[in-house]
């Protein structure tokens, strides 16, 4: 079944409703992160932001983080606030890595790339504002948390962003480039921190913020290990089998640059099995949670089965 923005759900997850769920919260999110950033002076470094943030994606991140509250106990509205941050660093990357000096793209989301449409100067400030301000909207929003739960999240988030995650990763991305002589260990480390970290910190700040205990918190990183290494594959595998109409982005550049990716070491199919192996994993993390845990068991599914 296609849903939309190109979501998928194998006939088992229609019990759950996973269309439905996916639309419901991408619609809440959309909204809040809509409410988060007025255009006020100076309107070019708003507009610039809102561009890129307003301009769709899956909102994966956010949804996790509102998942894993619900999970908890918590409400949505505890960790709407989290969740838009979440989006906002998620937006901030994908503007900085198409820059010129980075991977140089022309398409993001369907839509000509931060840079193409502002310049590079608007859009590395336009990461920058969105980085600054999903620290801000934490701190400020947040309502009926604990400060020391709503702290612990700021640090975990700016860890994931941090040289320990996302920028760890780009680095050591960058520095691999035109190399043939990559391990899958160094490919691991890449993504795990590039790809993995960012959905590590969704998936457990919704939790923490909602009082979860340390075992809970603990099989949740673990369920998020395991998903956040399976979409990078899938991802790969899709840059190789999709079309930049699907994708919303240009495709087939790993291939082109030559660059390791988990379909040029293991090929195509024992890509997607070691996919599904994480995505089984990630799923019988969570399985002590029982009916609770259905979302993140949909979401898990759909990762393995998504189209874009
Ligand atoms: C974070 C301070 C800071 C700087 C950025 C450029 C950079 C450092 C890191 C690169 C991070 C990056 C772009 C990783 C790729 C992650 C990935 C697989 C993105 C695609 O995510 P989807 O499919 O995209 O969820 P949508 O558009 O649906 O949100």
């Amino acid at each position: 079944m296609v849903l939309a923005d190109g979501m998928q759900a194998s006939s088992k997850d229609l019990a759950f409703d996973l269309r439905a769920y996916l639309a419901e919260r991408q619609a809440k999110v959309e909204e809040a992160l809509d409410r988060s950033l007025p255009v006020v002076y100076p309107e070019k470094i708003y507009e610039a932001m809102r561009y890129s943030l307003m301009a769709g994606g899956k909102r994966l991140r956010p949804i996790l983080s509102l998942a894993t509250c619900e999970l908890a106990g918590g409400t949505i509205e505890m960790a709407m606030p989290t969740a838009c941050a979440l989006e906002m660093i998620h937006t901030m990357s994908l503007i900085h890595d198409d820059l010129p000096a980075m991977d140089n793209d022309d398409y993001r989301r369907g839509k000509l790339t931060n840079h193409k449409v502002f310049g590079e100067d608007v859009a590395i400030l336009a990461g920058d504002g969105l980085l600054a301000y999903a620290f801000e909207h934490i701190a400020t929003e947040t309502k009926g948390v604990d400060p020391l739960r709503l702290l612990r999240v700021v640090a975990l988030v700016g860890r994931a962003v941090g040289a320990a995650g996302l920028v760890g990763g780009q680095v050591v991305d960058l520095d691999c480039e035109g190399k043939k002589d990559i391990t899958i260990e160094t490919l691991n480390f890449i993504h795990n921190h590039k790809t993995a970290a960012l959905l590590e910190a969704s998936v457990i700040s919704g939790a923490i913020l909602a009082g979860a205990s340390e075992a809970v918190i603990e099989a949740l990183l673990r369920y998020a290990k395991n998903i956040g290494l399976a979409f990078q594959i899938v991802d790969d595998i899709l840059d190789i089998t999709s079309t930049a109409e699907e994708l919303g982005k240009s495709v087939g550049k790993d291939l082109k640059a030559e660059k390791a990716t988990y379909p040029s070491f293991w090929g195509i199919d024992e890509s997607r099995t070691q996919a599904q192996r994480l995505i089984q994993s990630a799923k019988a993390e969570v399985a002590e949670f029982g009916e609770k845990a259905r979302p993140l068991t949909a979401i898990a599914d759909f990762i393995i089965s998504r189209t874009r």
